[in-house]
């Protein structure tokens, strides 16, 4: 196996059409989870992965289960039990903002332990990609994946997106437990606000240096339009964004842009090359509704590169 991640998908509820939900005729299903996104982007450039996770035995899990499977993820280690898989509306509004409403509470992924955990297949791969919404969901599932990253092979390299989601919990909550977690983490991919509630700033060659010293070695800073930074085997550079898309969905952007950090550790690649690679993909994927849904192929990608030499994707 290539890569395993560890986390929750849900039931997305999109209004149609766009617009409020208070207008809305009906609702479009979607999956939608951090790390599945990043998963089967992972997949269609070819990667081996696999998803960890617990889902309800109810039709919703189902839904969730038939998608993932048809995205060639490994779905063998993911438990169905008796709680309910999560749900949430999210709403596209007229000024493009998005908006969700959670109903995740006691879902199935947040009860998960290290019980539940297939250790083996973690341990059998090259990355575990985890992200802070698991360290979020509940006492429970922050203990296990503390318990996950004591429990691992040195050589499984982790990488970790904070992905902080306000909605889950409060900043100093995010703050404290995020920057307990740092040490254990080989690859940080973080946004620039996410810097900010993580540090109090937004200098960011300061927070490089100060995450080294929490104990992670390799950084990643996300700047949307404007790039990314990255400290990375000691290296320090920034990448420009290759091209400007005219953004239709923003969710979804940093769990391509994880996709891309991703591939480039398994196909041993020169960071800024890397880099580049995912601020392709993660602003690639704003063009389409859904979070993944226009994750590009392999093949999609050389053909674009082809079209455009110059933009050395
Ligand atoms: O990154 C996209 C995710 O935010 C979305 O799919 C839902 O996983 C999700 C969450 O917990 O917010």
């Amino acid at each position: 196996m290539d890569v395993v991640a560890i986390g929750e998908s849900m039931v997305a509820l999109v209004n149609k059409p766009a617009g409020y939900i208070r207008h809305a005729d009906g609702f479009k299903p979607f999956v939608a989870g951090a790390e599945t996104n990043t998963l089967i982007g992972l997949s269609r450039l070819g990667h081996k992965t696999a998803w960890i996770s617990a889902l309800g035995k109810d039709e919703l899990g189902e839904f969730i289960l038939h998608k993932v499977r048809a995205e060639q993820v490994d779905t063998a280690s993911v438990s169905t039990t008796g709680d309910r898989t999560g749900v949430f509306f999210k709403q596209i509004s007229p000024d493009g903002s998005v908006d969700v409403t959670y109903y995740r509470e006691n879902s199935a992924a947040s009860r998960m332990t290290l019980d539940g955990i297939d250790m083996d297949k973690i341990n059998g791969a090259k990355v575990l990609y985890i992200t802070g919404i698991t360290l979020s969901l509940s006492g429970q599932t922050k203990e296990m994946l503390f318990n996950v990253v004591k429990a691992l092979n040195e050589d499984v390299k982790v990488v970790f997106d904070p992905n902080i989601r306000l909605k889950m919990w409060t900043e100093a909550e995010a703050r404290k437990t995020i920057l307990e977690f740092l040490p254990h983490v080989d690859y940080l991919i973080a946004g620039k606000q996410e810097v900010d509630i993580l540090l109090g700033h937004q200098d960011f060659d300061a927070a490089m240096d100060k995450f080294k010293r929490f104990g992670c070695a390799n950084i990643i800073i996300k700047l949307g339009r404007e790039g990314a930074l990255y400290d990375m085997e000691g290296v320090r550079g920034r990448v420009e964004n290759p091209k400007q898309f005219e953004e239709i969905d923003p969710v979804g952007a940093g769990d391509a842009f994880a996709a891309g950090v991703v591939s480039g550790i398994l196909e041993d690649r020169e960071p800024e090359g890397m880099i580049r690679t995912a601020c392709f993909l993660g602003g690639y994927i704003t063009q389409f509704i859904g979070d993944y849904q226009g994750f590009p192929s392999r093949g999609t990608i050389e053909a674009m590169i082809d079209a455009d030499e110059d933009e050395k994707v």
